[in-house]
């Protein structure tokens, strides 16, 4: 098993298994078209595509084409949501956990080149206290008044339990499906299985690569951004030195990139990378030594019909659309998104903070719930698909947990992730969790973190509507911030706006009020130092689980679904201009 992402050159090769596959909800008879890689709930107007809590099948056809004789064959799925398993003539090849990260079926000894079979992959999008991202079993409502003890309202309750509902405990939709491409890949019996590279500022470049079959020479190369070979190197670990080496800057810096190239027996692999060194200095986040302030709006996986699909266009799109509002980063808010995302990001130098999927748990009982060893294993699969990527700068655990509630439990269970991210992250990159509007001064996991995240409303979920109240308000939590020595990112804040909505008065949901809420925030976050960031919530509108908080779904974009500029996007973008 590998996770280095799948490569054409001149030893491995790989066809795309994306198109139209057949589809059904399991036990169902029939099969229909359904489009991969995307999301399957949007793919038809029955009502089931959205509202569906089960299994559902996927099938085609593969052959293994017969030049593949000899080679090392396997199923490379980018992420199947949530809980996939995979069959190949009615047998199984893989299950996995888990729908954010990739995972491999192997077709040695399963499938000759020159075959062919049928493919079927189950997938399941329920949620629950055992799955990351969380779901609640349909105990709590999320959006909307439980109404407890009217017993009508019970009654209408218990009816949906019956029915098994689905209900996601964070507030973005529930896309499932096969939703990022899957590919059959071919490489060699020997091959490499894993490349690790922590490359430093004067040029060193500390390698280590992991092969599977038969011993073979191992040499490493990098590659200049022309091409030209500027060190080499035999054996499977070392450190390859670069004259003159030039940086990894951030955007709009130049986010230059080299390749290591590794030849194995007949193996070839080429990683690209950048030099780059991030690092905590009292509360200061540095990159390449200089101070980086983050300013960029989190985002989702999100778009109209392909829903939470891979799709290039979106993401080229989305990242030009950072790049217009002067942004320099965003968090992969609340999960690991597609491999091609952090590819494009060190290419265009976009800074990344990486986020497990571990969001929902904001329950205080969910320190009972035995999550601790299946979120270590997500976290160590993400830091070990994302650690050679110079975009990313910094892990995030999760997504606003219960801190206060019970703090000594919560210390308990974020402490052990948090010492285990370090431990594994060959670049020892900071680590974070994120923190929820809570007791701050209570929580004891927030601000031992190397760097606080925290999400705040102030003027949306609370004091509504009064900003005035709201940076009073603000700024006595900064004041008690301001004590923790601490570099402090506002990893959330943001005002639902419709587009077009306006009001000579700035009301809630006008775009004038968004607008006079960044301006209202901004004012208290410039006048401290050791706030380093700011991430508007959201860089576009976003589909949810219905609820009678959300129109249409979360309207926090800075830009709507479909990525026109609401007038935040516009301000914004001439803030920015000035911190770039
Ligand atoms: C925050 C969550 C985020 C939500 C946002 C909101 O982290 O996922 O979408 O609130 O309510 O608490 O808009």
């Amino acid at each position: 098993m590998s996770t280095l992402y799948p490569q054409n050159n001149a030893s491995r090769m790989m066809i795309d298994l994306g198109g139209v596959w057949d589809f059904r909800f399991q036990g169902e008879e029939g099969w229909q078209p359904i489009a991969v890689p995307a999301s399957y709930n949007d793919q038809s107007p029955d009502p089931r595509f959205r509202n569906y809590a089960g299994m559902t099948e996927y099938r085609r056809k593969i052959t293994i084409p017969l030049s593949w004789k000899g080679m090392r064959v396997c199923l490379r799925f980018d992420a199947v949501a949530h809980n996939a398993r995979v069959l190949l003539n009615g047998r199984e090849i893989a299950a996995h956990r888990g729908g954010f990260l990739p995972f491999e079926a192997e077709l040695d000894g399963i499938l000759e080149a020159g075959e062919t079979a049928e493919l079927v992959v189950e997938t399941d999008n329920r949620i629950n206290h055992a799955t990351l991202p969380i779901g609640t079993e349909g105990e709590v409502a999320f959006f909307g008044s439980d109404n407890p003890g009217i017993s009508a309202v019970e009654a209408g309750k218990k009816l949906q339990e019956e029915r098994g509902i689905n209900r996601p405990a964070f507030d973005f939709f529930n896309y499932t499906g096969i939703q990022r491409p899957v590919r059959m890949v071919a490489m060699p019996k020997n091959y490499i299985r894993d490349i690790t590279l922590v490359p430093s500022m004067n040029g060193e470049v500390s390698f280590r690569v992991e092969t599977e079959g038969a011993d073979r020479e191992l040499r490493a190369e990098i590659l200049d951004a022309e091409g030209n070979t500027v060190a080499r190197q035999e054996g499977r670990e070392g450190i390859l030195t670069i004259p003159q080496p030039k940086l990894w800057e951030p955007w709009p810096g130049i986010p230059y990139l080299y390749t290591a190239r590794f030849t194995f027996g007949e193996d070839l692999y080429e990683q690209p990378f950048g030099i780059r060194e991030v690092r905590v200095e009292g509360t200061r986040f540095l990159i390449n030594g200089k101070p980086f302030r983050f300013h960029g709006p989190c985002k989702h996986e999100d778009s109209a019909l392909h829903g939470r699909g891979t799709d290039n266009c979106l993401n080229v799109t989305d990242i030009n659309l950072y790049h217009w509002l002067n942004a320099n980063c965003f968090r992969t808010s609340h999960y690991p998104y597609a491999e091609e995302m952090y590819q494009l990001c060190d290419r265009e130098g976009i800074v990344i903070v990486d986020e497990t999927p571990a969001v929902g748990m904001w329950a205080s009982e969910q320190y009972g719930w035995n999550l601790g060893e299946y979120h270590r294993q997500v976290l160590l699969d993400m830091i070990n698909r994302d650690k050679n990527h110079p975009c990313v700068v910094m892990w995030s655990l999760g997504n606003e947990p219960d801190t206060d509630t019970y703090p000594e439990k919560a210390r308990e269970y974020w402490q052990p992730l948090y010492e285990k991210a370090h431990e594994a992250d060959p670049q020892n990159r900071p680590v974070t969790v994120v923190g929820c509007q809570n007791r701050y001064e209570r929580d004891q996991v927030i601000p031992a973190m190397d760097v606080v995240l925290i999400n705040r409303y102030y003027g949306w979920y609370n004091l509504s509507g009064d900003l005035e109240a709201a940076k009073y308000a603000f700024r006595a939590e900064l004041d008690w911030w301001e004590k923790q020595h601490k570099p402090v990112i506002l990893s959330e804040y943001g005002a639902d706006t419709i587009a077009g909505l306006h009001g000579a008065v700035a009301e809630m949901f006008t775009e004038e009020y968004q607008t006079a809420y960044y301006e209202a925030i901004s004012e208290c976050l410039d006048e401290r130092e050791f706030v380093i960031g700011e991430m508007p919530w959201n860089f576009a509108d976003f589909s949810t689980c219905q609820g009678p908080m959300r129109v249409g779904g979360n309207r926090k974009g800075l830009f709507t679904r479909d990525r026109r500029p609401k007038m935040a996007a516009h301000w914004l973008r001439e803030r920015w201009k000035t911190m770039i």
